[in-house]
């Protein structure tokens, strides 16, 4: 029963595994949390500090130089027998794709708040991510040191924006300056930390006493009346346990019906632990998600070391000692030397090395265990999103969806001779990050590269300089526009015919246009087998072809329904290619047939300012053409702005509002969609950008 006895080894050695991801708006805290529980685990020995260039995870120069997160880092480390592999997730909205790539590979998360500013929209924007993911959440509201600090509003603000039932689990000891611990509602004892970090746990102090029996009143009636058990146990004795508790938090955070709210201060060393503990408590290890499923639904893989190795490479870095991929290793035991398949290439690849990236140093394992996550040297050709498998036993998992790009600059080298070098490195770029796209302008043959935002190229850029060693010269950011369907056309004929020696092209084709919803639909209502199946098969992918450049500016075209009505084929010229041929022209022409609007991309934009510098900022929004939905009063005598701005309208804003306010206002964006574009907005119209071959979640 050798095999059995490894299982259950393997299991064991599974079920002490936490994928964590922490996950906030930008400067919430995630890398100094991150940086804390390194340094607690014993994995750093010292406290790096993000305002210094010092932190393990902001490991990349330009992240050093710009204080912010860029690129989400993986990292392992060990507490209470367990280990954790954390991944510190940039907060930018302009990354939100390295977000979304982590949220693939996690099975739970620890989403940080800052006690003062509460819930902010990009904590609101990672939370639905993450909810779309089905990944499990705890809270952390941190910098309870801050002075204006508020944990009952920062749980209010959660409860009115994210979550029904925030359950909070903590009872802070003094606030702002003074705050020095907690109170552990669950175990009923005090934490308190010195001014080096040192936690000294004991009795509850008298002081307390009455508003900790108050609090724990409170969450354990919360807790009864979602949990049918937690209920039983509280009807008969007026009371819950310790233990049914814990076991109600974790169940009620793995199913989503609750949340568990903790505190503390990340940068004073303080409610750490805690999070930690309750990390490994509450969240689910790989053993409690579901089987990774293929991307045709056609099989599952369980986290069993003895199935068929089955991987996602959900993140590659090229670093000057060479190309590293990530996996997340869903099924099977991986050994150093193991060669996998890249199930969408079909190409195979050697893992040469296995590596547990900790902090600054990689420690080298001969063997990875299913659930776990792990950096390989080998693979050459892995991209992002790939499924790397046992290649006797292949399986193609549903790679992250990107998003889609919406802010296009050219690009070209600052001296020619370095053209190839440039657009190389580019490239490369691209292989990491799906969500930056390089393409030629079909009218000037400039090249582009198109991504999320204008942070977004800027660190793109700067990164080839830097690490490739190429001077850009970067043109003025402008937003991919697309061209949507208005008015169609019916029964619009095209026919392609060819007749030049040899065989010939025929294909006769009649279609419909339509406006739709989604961005494309096809439809065939050919009857009498006169179009053969294969060739109405070649109709809808030539159509697809046509939608990548429309009539008004060679944007993508949106919103289109076509139906093929009727058609004729001739029986020797008629092929797959004179179709698609054919459906390409045909659309072509029959969008210049239609009617069509310009869209251009909008961004949901909250602007937070002193209340005296309010009228400008709305009179300088006005002007940018922005629909202003609502002002509210925010934390500290400041007013908040919520409006929906043409992104077009929003490039330098950073600067201009930041000249208003003295420095003082704040903003952030997210992407909302689409909206139909004034006509002067076709004049600022940015070169294509081919689609993506698999388009990706619209920006909304
Ligand atoms: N007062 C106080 N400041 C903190 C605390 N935690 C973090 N900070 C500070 O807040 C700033 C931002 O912290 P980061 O850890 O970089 O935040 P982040 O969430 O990783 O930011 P991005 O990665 O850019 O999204 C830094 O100056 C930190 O020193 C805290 O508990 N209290
Ligand atoms: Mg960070």
């Amino acid at each position: 029963m050798r095999t059995h006895t490894t299982t259950t080894i393997g299991t064991a050695a599974i079920a002490a595994v936490r994928n964590l991801g922490i996950l906030a708006h930008v400067d919430a805290g995630k890398t100094t949390l991150t940086e804390r529980i390194l340094y607690l685990t014993g994995t750093t020995h010292k406290r790096g500090e993000v305002h210094n260039g010092t932190t393990v995870t902001d490991f990349d120069p330009q992240e050093r130089d710009r204080g912010i997160t860029i690129f989400a880092a993986a990292v392992s480390c060990a507490w209470a027998g367990h280990r954790i592999n954390l991944i510190d997730t940039p907060g930018h909205v302009d990354f939100a794709d390295e977000v979304e790539r982590s949220l693939r590979v996690l099975d739970g998360a620890v989403a940080v708040f800052d006690a003062v500013a509460g819930v902010e929209p990009q904590s609101e924007s990672v939370w639905r991510q993450a909810e779309r993911h089905g990944v499990p959440r705890i809270a952390f509201v941190n910098k309870l040191d801050r002075a204006g600090a508020d944990l009952d509003a920062a749980v209010a603000s959660i409860r009115e924006r994210l979550h029904p039932h925030p359950l909070v689990v903590h009872l802070p000891i003094g606030t702002e300056e003074a705050f020095t611990g907690l109170v552990d509602l669950v175990r009923l004892r005090a934490l308190t930390w010195d001014a080096e970090g040192t936690l000294t746990e004991g009795p509850v102090p008298d002081r307390l006493a009455a508003e900790t029996a108050a609090r724990r009143r409170t969450l354990e009636e919360a807790v009864a009346e979602l949990d049918p058990r937690a209920l039983e146990e509280f009807c008969t004795h007026a009371t819950l346990g310790t233990d049914t508790l814990t076991t109600a938090l974790r169940d009620l955070t793995r199913t989503g019906d609750a949340v568990v709210v903790l505190a503390g201060s990340a940068y004073r060393n303080r409610g750490v632990e805690p999070l930690l503990d309750a990390a490994l408590a509450y969240l689910p290890s790989p053993l409690d998600t579901p089987p990774v499923t293929a991307a045709d639904g056609s099989q599952q893989r369980l986290p069993d070391p003895g199935q068929p190795v089955t991987a996602l490479a959900f993140k590659v870095t090229t670093a000057p000692t060479g190309r590293l991929t990530y996996l997340r290793l869903y099924a099977g035991t991986l050994h150093k030397g193991a060669t996998l398949l890249d199930a969408a290439t079909g190409r195979t690849e050697r893992i040469a090395r296995i590596l547990r990236v900790q902090a600054d140093r990689h420690t080298e394992t001969d063997h990875a265990l299913a659930g776990d996550i792990v950096a390989v040297i080998g693979p050459k050709h892995t991209r992002v999103g790939a499924t790397l498998c046992d290649p006797d036993h292949p399986i193609l998992l549903e790679a992250p969806v990107s998003a889609e790009p919406v802010v296009t600059v050219a690009v070209e080298a600052r001296r020619s001779a370095d053209t190839d070098k440039l657009t190389a490195a580019l490239a490369r770029l691209t292989d990491e990050d799906p969500s930056l796209r390089l393409a030629t302008d079909p009218e000037t043959g400039q090249r582009t590269l198109s991504g999320l935002g204008e942070l977004h190229l800027e660190v793109a850029v700067e990164k080839v300089r830097r690490d490739a060693g190429v001077e850009a010269v970067v043109g003025r950011p402008r937003v991919a526009l697309r061209e949507a369907l208005v008015e169609g056309v019916t029964g619009f004929t095209h026919r392609h015919a060819k007749q030049d020696g040899g065989s010939g092209q025929f294909a006769h084709i009649v279609l419909d246009l339509a406006p739709a919803d989604e961005a494309f639909a096809f439809t065939s209502t050919v009857t009498g087998g006169r179009v053969p199946r294969e060739y109405v098969q070649a109709v809808e992918a030539g159509c697809r072809d046509a939608l990548s450049e429309g009539p008004l500016g060679g944007h993508p075209v949106t919103g289109v329904a076509v139906t093929l009505t009727d058609g004729l084929t001739h029986p020797k010229d008629s092929s797959e290619l004179a179709f698609r041929t054919a459906a390409r022209q045909g659309l072509r022409e029959a969008l210049r047939a239609s009617r069509l609007h310009l869209l251009e991309p909008l961004a949901q934009v909250s602007v937070t300012v002193p209340e005296d510098a309010l009228g400008t900022v709305l009179g300088d929004l006005a002007a940018r053409r922005a629909t202003v939905q609502g002002t509210r009063p925010g934390p500290g005598g400041t007013a908040q702005v919520d409006a929906l701005v043409p992104l077009a309208e929003l490039f330098g804003y950073a600067g201009r509002l930041r000249s208003r306010t003295q420095g003082r206002g704040t903003f952030t964006t997210r992407p909302a969609g689409y909206a139909p574009a004034p006509a002067a907005a076709s004049a600022l119209a940015a070169p294509t950008v081919p689609a993506a071959p698999a388009a990706g979640r619209a920006a909304r």
